[in-house]
């Protein structure tokens, strides 16, 4: 054996004693998932969340957020998370509806009234009911987070009204429920990827997406539609998961100290969203976004029969009227 040969054994053999110890001790460097860049609020939550992690269980256990799609796009990391190839990801709830379709309620059309009702609701048993339904797919839900309300945005001309939205294409995330609430606008509903989105409204194969601020400035879908009309249609957080998988590897007190993390990175993170969307619209202002206001009662009451389609199982008809009463 060269001498060489012999170091990468020696490398070999080293790395492999150091894992077993690892294990031994069942310390981990949870990899966690995340479609938006380094400088994203939600990006920054779950770095905090690690930090919190890592003091809660004396340097046992740290979490390292793979952002910009490092681990694939949404629908990619939440299967790569069921099968616990990726121990954590933070997604939108709409790429989970198909999978937990408890997350369909808090994707509805209109639900939630303001940012302070969303959060009072998920702050609260309605949100942990809907953390929880998800544990049969194969998912820990941990926390929810903000995500502003989605707007629709387009690079012809502004929305004002329902009829303007009619036979245009617009890009949706791959959720039945979300091809569902883009027809029932008299649109043409085309779901891709979010990383798809930016250079589909540059070619044209779709009119118009639509998002929150913080996103459609970051990803610069400004750039490419520069009509943003506020539509705000939906408030469909963001949610943090676990694989199943992973968590039943973990001790209790392991288990404890995530859900900890998770929770106490919520305030720090409704802090940064707050800056971010002020931010964000200031950034689109300036690059030549224009805004606009919307009649939203039509789109208001196109929303019946999505309600009526999707919202058939009485659980998820007792979380939305309780949504709706919750002051
Ligand atoms: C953003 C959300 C992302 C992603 C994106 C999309 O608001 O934060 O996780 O779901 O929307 O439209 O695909």
């Amino acid at each position: 054996m060269t001498r060489s040969a012999t170091r990468c054994v020696r490398h070999t053999l080293t790395f492999a004693i150091a894992g077993a110890l690892a294990l031994q001790a069942g310390a981990t460097d949870f990899r966690s998932a995340e479609g938006h860049p380094d400088d994203y609020p939600t990006t920054l939550a779950v770095r905090h969340m690690g930090e919190t992690l890592k003091k809660l269980t004396n340097g046992k256990h740290s979490i390292t957020v793979f952002a910009g799609s490092k681990l694939g796009q949404e629908k990619d990391a939440i299967e790569q998370t069921k099968i616990g190839a990726i121990a954590m990801t933070r997604v939108n709830v709409a790429p989970m509806n198909n999978v937990c379709p408890a997350t369909m309620v808090p994707t509805m059309p209109f639900l939630f009234r303001s940012t302070e009702h969303m959060r009072h609701v998920l702050d609260g048993p309605i949100g942990d009911e809907i953390l929880k339904a998800c544990e049969s797919a194969g998912f820990v839900g941990l926390a929810f987070y903000d995500s502003g309300a989605r707007s629709i945005y387009t690079p012809k001309k502004p929305v004002k009204t329902i009829a303007d939205v009619k036979g245009m294409k617009i890009r949706v995330q791959q959720s039945d429920l979300w091809v569902a609430v883009i027809e029932a606008m008299g649109a043409n509903a085309t779901p891709m990827p979010y990383g798809e989105v930016y250079t589909g409204l540059k070619t044209g194969l779709i009119d118009a997406a639509e998002n929150n601020i913080p996103s459609y400035e970051s990803s610069r879908h400004y750039e490419a539609a520069k009509y943003y009309s506020k539509t705000e249609h939906s408030m469909a957080p963001e949610i943090l998961v676990f694989s199943k998988r992973v968590w039943d590897t973990l001790t209790p007190e392991d288990q404890k100290a995530i859900r900890q993390a998770a929770k106490e990175s919520v305030p720090y993170m409704r802090k940064l969203w707050d800056e971010r969307e002020a931010k964000s619209l200031a950034i689109v202002k300036a690059g030549g976004s224009i805004i606009n206001d919307v009649d939203k009662s039509g789109f208001q009451a196109a929303m019946k029969p999505v309600y009526d389609k999707f919202i058939t199982d009485p659980k998820y008809k007792d979380l939305v009227r309780r949504i709706q009463e919750t002051k």
